[in-house]
């Protein structure tokens, strides 16, 4: 099976070839890298690095991208003509999510978004997104305006085993960021209720969580915390894309109080609390957020 926009079939085929390599290349870049700090301030492991100078170096050369942009970058590369102008797409991208799981040796992914508009861009002018989960096994989940489907990776080729991919509708699992002494006393009576309903599945890699949301149905988190009122993960490479992803499945996506892709975007490392699952799960988050405790 192929994506139908030919720029997207690109990237889809460029990010399956090299998340092949990017897991095999893990090996001996497992340590992190003295005074190299990425553009939110964090340290950066060896394999950050290379997995984004790899995608960097594909990303960037095919023709209709317009922008490559990464978390582990400050600026956007420009590298073709503006996108929203004649098919030409601007690519954000978390080279490798969660990757100090790398020192506990725990699941990782890489995402990444099509945008239609230059970055920072809304991400409602998404035309694509998706991520890969280096689990036991590698998989890809890729949403289009059209469908949302799943492949497992081997050998940079991609296999479809999942066309259609839906929400459950019965949530199972639940999974949120941050330590509870930081959270907000709303945020924390809304996680008491659920952790009453649904069963923790937290690893420490979004993707990795997001996966079994997409797999069991629940909810996602990254809220806002008192040390941190903007949370932790960046709008434009992981909130949209993951946002993106959930509502093309049937979910919602959320900032606390709107979906994640009707924010505006000031600037391409900004920060939103991310929430993602169901969509009684996230209408109830939002009500509770906005009460008073
Ligand atoms: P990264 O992309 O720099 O690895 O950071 C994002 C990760 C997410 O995958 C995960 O949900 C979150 O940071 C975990 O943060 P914490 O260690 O605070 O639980
Ligand atoms: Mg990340």
């Amino acid at each position: 099976m192929t994506v139908s926009d030919p720029v997207v079939e690109s990237i889809v085929a460029t990010v399956t070839r090299s998340a092949t390599e990017i897991r095999q290349g893990l090996v001996g870049r497992r340590n992190t890298v003295d005074d190299e700090e990425n553009p939110s301030g964090e340290t950066q492991f060896a394999a950050d690095i290379w997995a984004d100078e790899l995608l960097a170096e594909r990303l960037s050369t095919i023709d209709g991208v317009g922008q490559y942009a990464s978390e582990e970058q400050s600026d956007v590369l420009e590298c073709g003509a503006a996108p929203g102008s004649s098919d030409t797409y601007a690519v954000a991208v978390d080279p490798l999510d969660g990757s100090s799981n790398l020192t506990s040796n725990n699941a990782m992914g890489s995402i990444f978004g099509i945008y239609a508009d230059s970055l920072p861009a809304r991400g409602d002018t998404l035309v694509a997104a998706g991520y890969v989960l280096y689990g036991p096994i590698t998989t890809m989940v890729i949403a289009t305006d059209e469908t949302v489907s799943e492949y497992e990776l081997s050998g940079g080729e991609r296999r479809l085993i999942d066309q259609d991919v839906t929400l459950p509708e019965d949530p199972v699992a639940y999974g949120f960021g941050g330590r509870v002494p930081n959270w907000t006393d709303t945020f924390e009576a809304y996680a008491r209720e659920i952790e009453s309903e649904l069963k923790l599945r937290y690893g420490g890699a979004m993707i990795g969580d997001v996966n079994q949301v997409m797999t069991y149905g629940g909810i996602f988190g990254y809220p806002a915390l008192e040390s941190a009122p903007q949370g932790k993960l960046r709008l434009q490479f992981e909130g949209n894309p993951i946002g993106y992803i959930v509502e093309q499945a049937g979910g919602a996506s959320s900032d606390g109080e709107q979906s994640l892709l009707t924010v505006e975007p000031t600037d391409v490392h900004q920060r939103t609390p991310v929430f993602v699952g169901n969509d009684g799960l996230l209408e109830r988050l939002e009500a509770s957020l906005e009460e008073s405790v």
